[in-house]
């Protein structure tokens, strides 16, 4: 008879990642608040907040958020560009480690990634991995993570979070449903502000009462995505941790504050996002050859399409252009767009021919 092995997986997150990494550098910056982000210009800059460090965070101030709001909430603050090549030499160090205990490795943005380590046989022993784990990475990266293991990446990645900055969280495959159920559903995996929204209309607040809400009308209401995520809240999820080179592409997404099919405004998103993506290319010294457009409906309905070109690039015209020649093929549905996004990939580093990590920002 064939025994099934007990999956193992741990999903380790980095705290406060490019607001750490400034720290290390810059050691006067400890205890204060530290904010990465778009030149606040004394309250009238425009752009967002990167990342703030925990110390931030209890002014309010939060990724996302505009830097003249950050700005209002505390002046005294240090407020500091982003500064790309220091993030990725200090990810590259930390994933070296990662791979190293891993029986499978899957990194999954610039400071985050999946290890499977089934191999350790118990949750106890993938423990005694984990505290090793973050002793090494703060002793030679001199950064804090937090860490999650669990019986499967859902509650390995939920778990992460649970207990942050530099938590160690333990979910074994009998408390995974207990665990899911308390949180409130934003934290279910792929629940953004609107779903969130849509589901406290229904009654929902927590993951469990996802879990126990009649999938059809959770089918009726989001299509596709109701079934996927009534099938994630009850700590389902069968996905493997995927053996990954390291980053292989760079992304944007913007949701609409009004789903719309207004070809022009979508037209515009593109070209915006295509010059901020060249921007950070630019800053990496990173050249693409593919373009992928990412477009959810209304219902929630989503489609990818992509090109790979025949050369390499790493100019905004390219990304425009082709991710707007994707776009016309999607042109012929009457169904509202509920967001847009524009990646990057197959990526190369000037003269070096290598992949880097996923870096998404919303
Ligand atoms: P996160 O892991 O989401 O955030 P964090 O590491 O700063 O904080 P923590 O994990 O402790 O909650 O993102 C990793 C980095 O990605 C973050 O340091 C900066 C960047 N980032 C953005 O530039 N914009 C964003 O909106 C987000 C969420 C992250
Ligand atoms: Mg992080």
């Amino acid at each position: 008879m064939q025994v099934l092995r007990m999956r193992i997986i741990m999903h380790v997150d980095l705290d406060a990642f490019f607001a750490v990494c400034e720290e290390r550098e810059r050691p006067e910056l400890k205890g204060l608040p530290v904010v990465i982000g778009h030149d606040p210009e004394k309250g009238k800059g425009r752009g967002v907040v990167s990342t703030a460090n925990y110390k931030a965070r209890e002014y309010g101030i939060h990724s996302g958020m505009p830097i003249s709001k950050a700005y209002s909430l505390c002046p005294a603050a240090a407020f500091l560009p982003v500064n790309f090549p220091l993030y990725y030499r200090v990810a590259e160090g930390v994933m070296k480690i990662l791979r190293k205990h891993a029986d499978r490795f899957q990194q999954i943005s610039i400071d985050e990634a999946f290890i499977d380590i089934s191999s350790a046989e118990s949750f106890e022993k993938a423990a005694e991995v984990a505290a090793r784990i973050k002793q090494e990475i703060e002793t030679t990266e001199n950064v804090t993570c937090s860490i999650g293991i669990g019986p499967n990446k859902l509650i390995a990645k939920t778990a992460s979070d649970f207990q942050k900055p530099q938590g160690l969280t333990i979910i074994k495959p009998e408390e995974a449903q207990a665990f899911l159920s308390a949180l409130p559903s934003r934290k279910l995996y792929g629940v953004g502000e609107k779903t969130d929204k849509a589901l406290k209309e229904l009654g929902i607040e927590t993951i469990g009462d996802i879990a126990n809400f009649d999938v059809q009308m959770l089918q009726s209401m989001f299509g596709r995505w109701g079934t996927e995520l009534h099938f994630l809240a009850q700590g389902s999820d069968e996905s493997e941790v995927e053996e990954s080179e390291g980053i292989q592409s760079v992304g944007r997404e913007y949701t609409f504050k009004d789903d719309t099919n207004d070809i022009a405004l979508i037209n515009e998103i593109i070209d915006a996002t295509a010059e901020d993506l060249a921007t950070t290319l630019a800053e990496e010294g990173l050249w693409y050859r593919t373009v992928v457009l990412k477009i959810r409906y209304e219902n929630f309905e989503t489609h990818t399409r992509q090109k790979t070109l025949q050369q390499n690039f790493n100019d905004a015209e390219t990304i425009k252009n082709t991710a707007k020649d994707l776009l016309k093929k999607f042109a012929e549905s009457k169904k509202r767009i509920r967001l847009v996004g524009v990646r990057v990939a197959n990526l190369r580093r000037e003269g070096r021919q290598k992949t880097v990590g996923e870096f998404v920002k919303v």
